[in-house]
């Protein structure tokens, strides 16, 4: 009887330190991917708003954004950390304001095996996506791959403990949508290959450690991160069609056309 007592109280020890372990790491990613608007090289009709918002008011507007990977660093060394792999997907909102999403690859993460992604329509909704839905394997996502070659030949970690590693262009395909939220998907899949090889997708080096993550389980989902989405927003005065206006009750037609001739 004592010995399955004793590994029962062992277990219920050993699951209550691992899950504050987890409690305690889960905020403390050691990577996270951060989409932020770019400070330059918007269209006219663009107004940054700030790193996480922005308006268009084109059919021609193209908002372009940054991907950072930042590092959980602690030491004043940025020396000794950067990115050696980063591999994703980009994906807008399912509605609301269309655009068509496409990558480009920061100079020193356009090394070997290095992609912009596979441009398609993930979620049917008429614009277009980059990438996969996340729960698939396959080279079809953005895969940033640091171009410094070593000796050996092998890439290394570069970027310092903020890497840039590459922008995603929204090039608005419909005005009338509203809003839509622009996020960056990181690969965390827990099926195909081995979890050696799964993990592969994500290698960097904090404060001189080298890291692999990506597999999907428990600690590296609390390992990888991801920020914020960027929105977009329309300020274009949409005009209805005329036979649209018709199929407006009086009451919202006669507000509009007050709108409109205050404008
Ligand atoms: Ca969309
Ligand atoms: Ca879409």
């Amino acid at each position: 009887m004592t010995k399955p007592l004793f590994r029962s109280h062992l277990f219920t020890l050993t699951a209550s330190v691992a899950l504050s372990l987890a409690a305690s790491t889960a905020d403390a990613a050691l990577i996270t991917y951060d989409l932020r608007v770019a400070t330059s090289g918007q269209t006219a009709g663009v107004v940054r708003v700030n790193d996480k918002s922005a308006t268009v008011s084109a059919s021609t507007d193209v908002v372009v954004m940054d991907l950072y990977a930042l590092l959980s660093a602690t030491d004043a060394n940025t020396g000794n950390d950067g990115v050696k792999i980063a591999y994703g997907s980009f994906h807008s909102s399912a509605g609301g304001l269309k655009g068509n999403l496409s990558a480009t690859l920061a100079n020193n993460f356009s090394g070997l095996a290095s992609s912009v992604g596979t441009i398609g329509d993930l979620d049917s909704d008429g614009d277009l996506d980059i990438g996969n839905l996340g729960t698939a394997n396959g080279n079809t996502g953005f895969f940033a791959a640091s171009s410094t070659a070593s000796s050996a030949g092998l890439p290394t970690h570069t970027g310092g403990a903020t890497a840039l590693l590459g922008q995603v262009w929204f090039s608005v395909a419909d005005l009338a949508g509203g809003s839509t939220h622009v996020r960056f998907a990181p690969r965390k899949v827990n099926s195909g290959g081995s979890a050696l090889q799964r993990d592969l997708y994500h290698q960097f080096t904090v404060d001189g450690t080298n890291l692999s993550r990506g597999d999907g389980l428990a600690a590296d989902i609390s390992d990888i991160a991801t920020g914020a989405p960027v929105q977009i927003t329309s300020t274009a005065v949409v005009v209805p069609e005329p036979t649209s206006l018709l199929l407006l009750p009086a009451a919202a037609l006669a507000h509009l056309l007050r709108r409109r001739r205050r404008s």
